[in-house]
């Protein structure tokens, strides 16, 4: 049995006002003709399969355009709704493609709607699959009235734990009752504590759900397949637990990166693991310098000759950083100028002028202009607390955690509803 991990897509993302609409289709055509050539059996998708929760149409005829074709290639196709995904959205057709052997979990249910267990041509059983979906506070918490903040976060988590301990013991008897001994795979979209972020992510869950441990996955895991973190890693230096990463980079801290869907082949029930590089479709590039610093090398011929050969257009995604001492007023039509001298498809999607951004006052350091959505809201309100203290001289100590606690709740609410809405 191979199988095929991937995650994170982001169907239908819209960046910096760009549609990312023939990276994603070239990528889906790339993992088609990467099934067949390999002989896959089983692809998993880990979630973030759209990037919203209501899909443009275009989008959506892309995504059910490849699970008809995807349905001829591979024996089985796990799909899982991610904190991205609507649930409810993703499930609407799940009978229709049940036809097709594709399985897609949105909403969590019972554990054994969430099991799935994928047969040879001979049908005889080869892999049990525990599709679990991204775990919703309402899927999975007992609600109960006047709980602190705290005690909600520790509900949360036990809830997690259990979901996972009640598929993988409901796996467990299933496989139990098979002649030999076949691996269990099971899929999850959650942060686990230690993961290494990019822009993109930014944190679902605040307080300690961020600090969810290795821990909650039961040991009778053969192979966790992870998604939610956009760069390819292990979790906590286990080899057989990963997240497969993004395939095309979703932001500038994603330049340049490495993007990967892994592949595993089953000796019994070890995983043995193989990173399968993505091409890269349009290449992301980030500027920084003076004007001249940044004429020479946006106009430089190895830029534009360094391009993929699986590029679509635009060739080169830009940002522009510009340091320069001298204030450039008209930076934007300066580097459009530039810009339009090269042969390559250049699209410049941010140019920041941190001139500029140096007297915006949210900031720590000099060096390092911060932007605003680099930071995460429980930050921004800390740093308005000591403000606080700062400019009006309030004593805000006393009743800083308080206030934290409270901001949380507020923002865990405003999150789940968020999600409830799709
Ligand atoms: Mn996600």
């Amino acid at each position: 049995m191979r199988i095929i991990h991937t995650s994170d897509w982001h169907l239908g993302q819209i960046w910096n006002g760009r549609s990312r609409k023939t990276e994603s289709a070239a990528f889906l055509n790339w993992l088609l003709e990467l099934l067949k050539s390999q002989s896959v059996d089983v692809l998993i998708a880990a979630g973030d399969i759209f990037d919203t929760g209501t899909p443009a149409p275009d989008t959506q005829t892309l995504y059910y355009r490849f699970l008809q074709q995807v349905s001829s290639v591979c024996r089985t196709t796990v799909i899982i709704a991610g904190n991205h995904d609507s649930p409810s959205f993703l499930d609407a057709p799940k009978i229709l493609l049940r036809e097709l052997n594709i399985y897609v979990v949105g909403v969590a249910g019972q554990p054994e709607e969430e099991i799935i267990v994928v047969n040879d041509s001979n049908q005889e059983p080869m892999m049990i699959i525990a599709a679990v979906p991204f775990l919703r506070d309402r899927d999975i918490r007992i609600i109960g009235a006047g709980e602190s903040a705290e005690e909600k976060e520790n509900q949360s988590i036990a809830g997690i734990r259990r979901h996972y301990k009640q598929v993988c013991d409901t796996a467990e008897v299933i496989r139990c009752k098979m002649e030999r001994a076949i691996p269990l795979v099971v899929t999850g979209h959650l942060f686990v504590a230690g993961g290494k972020t990019s822009e993109k992510v930014r944190e679902i869950h605040v307080g300690t759900l961020g600090q969810l441990g290795n821990d909650i996955f039961p040991n009778e895991i053969d192979y966790l397949a992870l998604g939610h973190l956009h760069i390819p890693q292990t979790v906590a230096h286990q080899e057989t637990r990963r997240y497969s990463g993004s395939p095309i980079p979703m932001s500038f801290d994603e330049a340049g990166q490495e993007k990967i869907v892994l592949q595993i082949d089953f000796d019994g029930r070890t995983p043995i693991i193989q990173p399968i590089p993505v091409p890269v479709f349009s290449k992301i590039v980030r500027i920084e310098g003076n004007l001249e610093e940044i004429r020479e090398k946006l106009t430089d011929p190895c830029f534009s000759d360094d391009k993929p050969e699986t590029a679509v257009e635009p060739e080169i995604f830009v940002e522009v950083i510009y340091t320069g001492t001298q204030p450039e007023p008209d930076l934007i039509r300066k580097i459009n100028d530039i810009v339009s001298e090269t042969k390559a498809k250049i699209d410049i999607v941010r140019i920041r002028n941190s001139r500029i951004i140096t007297a915006v006052p949210i900031q720590t350091s000099a060096s390092t202009p911060e932007k605003l959505e680099d930071l995460n809201p429980v930050i921004i309100f800390e740093r308005l607390l000591e403000n606080v203290q700062k400019i009006r001289g309030i004593d805000i100590n006393e009743r800083k955690n308080e206030w934290m606690n409270a901001y949380k709740e507020i923002l865990d609410e405003c999150l789940n509803a968020q999600h409830n809405n799709g």
